[in-house]
């Protein structure tokens, strides 16, 4: 009995012992075979990103290059016509001065021409003063520099029976102008309290290429050979001829001016105002001429 018990304990001892290196041969080829996997699992894992990005990515990076390329090609290509816009509006100043010297023969423009008093012809004319009497250039007033009035200089002494002022020039066509002319008066009357002259034909008489033209204006006067020179419109249009034209103004005798035969203004310029082209025929275009012809 005994003997039988003890081989079945060696039976089942053999049998466990068998069992036993049976789960562990079992298990190791199980072990083995996840290990396996997992190498092959990693050489495609770490295969297939690592070389598809690459091998993406250049031809991403570039269509990137082309896209980013694309705008900024696109910017340069539209740049330059921009800039050339520029360029044309930058030529267009360029081009406006070369405008700007025709808008002086351009007939849609009005332009001032002045011709200062103290400019014109003196010879032969003379006329009276409060105290004296002058003749030709000595009828100047003014230093040209200090003298508060247009180029520093004035015409005073315009009175009869010998003083008549003429304002030649010339025009390049026919057409139309303004007649302007600066003055302030020392001799003046009494009206209704207020002292001045009243300027019209029957005082001073205005041709125009010889032709007296009528006009009416009142030119206040405050005693001030100097100050209060205002411009006064004889004419808002006159007509101007193709070439040389004259303009003159002649004291006629008044009674502006107690004890002499008359008085008339003081004339600091005249101005024409039109499209044409106008030259002044100054007698001399510089004080220091007059200067020297006045004596001082
Ligand atoms: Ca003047």
């Amino acid at each position: 009995m005994l003997k039988k018990l003890l081989m079945f304990f060696i039976v089942v001892f053999s049998v466990s012992v068998f069992m036993a290196c049976s789960n562990t041969t079992t298990q190791a080829p199980t072990t083995q075979t996840p290990t396996t996997q997992a190498p092959t699992t990693q050489t495609p894992t770490t295969g297939a990103p690592t070389t598809v990005p690459p091998t993406t990515l250049p031809p991403t990076t570039s269509s990137s290059g082309n896209g980013t390329t694309a705008p900024t090609t696109v910017p340069p290509t539209t740049l330059p016509p921009t800039t050339s816009s520029s360029d044309s509006g930058t030529t267009a100043p360029t081009t406006v001065p070369p405008t700007t010297t025709p808008t002086t023969s351009d007939p849609n423009v009005m332009k001032e021409y002045i011709f200062e008093a103290e400019y014109v012809d003196f010879d032969g004319i003379s006329g009276s003063g409060w105290s004296n009497t002058q003749v030709e250039w000595g009828m100047v007033m003014g230093d040209g520099e200090t003298t508060a009035t247009s180029n520093g200089m004035y015409v005073a002494y315009f009175t009869p029976p010998y003083a008549s002022l003429k304002f030649p020039f010339t025009s390049s066509s026919a057409g139309k102008g303004e007649l302007i002319f600066s003055m302030v008066t020392e001799y003046a009357k009494d009206f209704s309290g207020l002292l001045m002259m009243i300027l019209d034909p029957s005082v001073m008489t205005l041709k125009v290429n010889g032709v007296e033209m009528d006009y009416q204006v009142f030119v206040l006067g405050d005693n001030q050979p100097t100050i209060d020179f205002k411009e006064y419109v004889f004419l808002s249009e006159f007509d101007i001829l193709e070439g040389e034209n004259l303009i003159e103004i002649t004291i006629l005798e008044n009674d502006y001016f107690p004890g002499r035969p008359g008085g008339g203004p003081n004339v600091d310029y005249m101005k024409i105002v039109s499209n044409l082209d106008l030259v002044m025929d100054l007698f001399f275009d510089n004080i220091e001429d007059v200067k020297m012809m006045r004596g001082y």
